[in-house]
């Protein structure tokens, strides 16, 4: 008879083997990418040339998120009754003396359902006010006890003494990352109509869906100026902000860290992990119909390199690590690269890249568009942040 731990640590182990060898058989050969031909961004669907602001605008921003909604990433639905909002205070305050804590219960109501969300809020103390703010969407446990777990990951202390505030919501808190339970925050009780469709909510619109309300608190209090607001993912929550800020025009500047497949790298390289790599490990994350692409990648309508142009012309960022060849480092970069061109093409932004990725040697800061590579491996580092926050600086108005 198993005992409850052989219970946890079965599933466990299963998930590490299968990550390790997903990992060592996908494609590291850059000779093995197959010559890239890209959807083009300025040719609509039925052939047209986009070459100005309102045709972009009116015609190939819509068709490229509809495109995104119903075959990469799922419906983000917007609307509820109501929405009501409740300051809490169960956990010691970390930082007393430099900030203050707000851990906000976030209710919201839709035909006759309810579900509760909670975010944690740091606005600094003895600065005055409105502050910009930081949201990061976590996966990773936040604080206990009265400390950051993984201080790095959300350097709460030095985005105080920069004059932020900051606030943090775990994704459990709106849908499990988990493939057996992912339904039974919002999804199973205010979206229901969504399971079981092809184009439905998953993981990713509900993590979305929380950084939208997260915002909606942030809007409403009279400390955050929300006119400078930052959305930050890294990895899987990478690629859930950038599909939150392509949904929700209030976000100023968005940080996606090393978000790889699905997120900033553009699918159709088959280098690191591939579509069928992500949707065989993480059937819960992506739209039903992003299946339709596994080991087809050439046949999607649409690929990453498309998604920053659906932010444009608001800050976008992106940024890799060298020993993070799983996410495709290269593929990254030529997501932002290309889709940098909206933000210049359209915007009239100024926006210079390097011709070649192997020839980066610092941070890439443009304006309203940025990019970095560093040293080391998958992970949320400081270093990021440090980079990350020069350009945010630059860039928020
Ligand atoms: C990996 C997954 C990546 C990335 C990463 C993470 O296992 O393959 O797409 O999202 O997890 O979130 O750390």
């Amino acid at each position: 008879m198993r005992t409850k731990i052989q219970y946890a640590i079965f599933p466990l182990l299963i998930t590490i083997s299968m990550t390790v060898q997903a990992q060592s058989q996908a494609n590291y050969d850059e000779s093995k990418v197959p010559a890239l031909v890209l959807p083009d961004p300025f040719v609509s669907e039925k052939g047209f040339l986009i070459s100005n602001l309102a045709d972009w605008e009116n015609i190939r921003k819509p068709e490229i998120f509809n495109l995104f909604e119903t075959e990469v990433y799922g419906i983000l639905p917007k609307d509820f009754d109501s929405i009501s909002f409740e300051k809490v205070n169960e956990k010691e305050n970390p930082y007393p003396e430099s900030a203050d804590l707000e851990e906000v219960n976030i209710k919201v109501s839709r035909n006759g359902k309810s579900h509760t969300m909670r975010i944690n809020l740091f606005l600094p103390k003895n600065q005055s006010g409105p502050f910009p703010i930081v949201l990061l969407i976590n996966y990773e446990p936040t604080y206990t006890d009265g400390k950051l777990v993984k201080a790095e990951f959300w350097p709460v202390p030095e985005l105080i003494k920069r004059g932020y505030a900051t606030a943090s919501f775990h994704v459990e808190t709106v849908a499990p990352d988990n493939n057996d339970t992912y339904t039974t925050g919002i999804i199973s009780t205010l979206y229901p109509e969504q399971i079981g469709m092809s184009n439905g909510m998953k993981a990713y619109g509900a993590w979305g869906w929380g950084a939208m309300r997260a915002m909606d608190y942030f809007d409403q209090h009279p400390q955050i100026d929300t006119k400078k607001s930052i959305l930050v993912g890294h990895s899987r929550t990478g690629k859930a902000a950038l599909w939150a800020s392509a949904n929700d025009p209030r976000w100023e500047i968005t940080y996606a860290n090393e978000s790889g497949c699905g997120g900033a790298a553009i699918s159709r390289r088959k280098y690191g992990e591939t579509v069928e790599a992500i949707n065989t490990r993480f059937p819960y994350w992506f739209a039903d119909n992003f299946n339709k692409y596994n080991g087809k990648e050439e046949t999607l309508p649409i690929d990453q390199h498309l998604l920053p142009g659906l932010i444009a012309p608001r800050a976008i960022y992106y940024s890799s690590a060298k020993g993070d060849q799983w996410a495709d480092p290269k593929g990254e970069f030529l997501g932002i690269k290309l889709g940098s061109r909206v933000y210049s093409e359209i915007y009239g932004k100024r926006i210079e890249f390097p011709a070649e990725f192997e020839t980066i040697n610092s941070p890439i800061h443009q304006e309203a568009v940025g990019y970095h590579i560093r040293e080391g491996e998958h992970n949320l580092t400081w270093e990021d942040w440090s980079h990350f926050l020069e350009f945010a600086q630059m860039n928020l108005n």
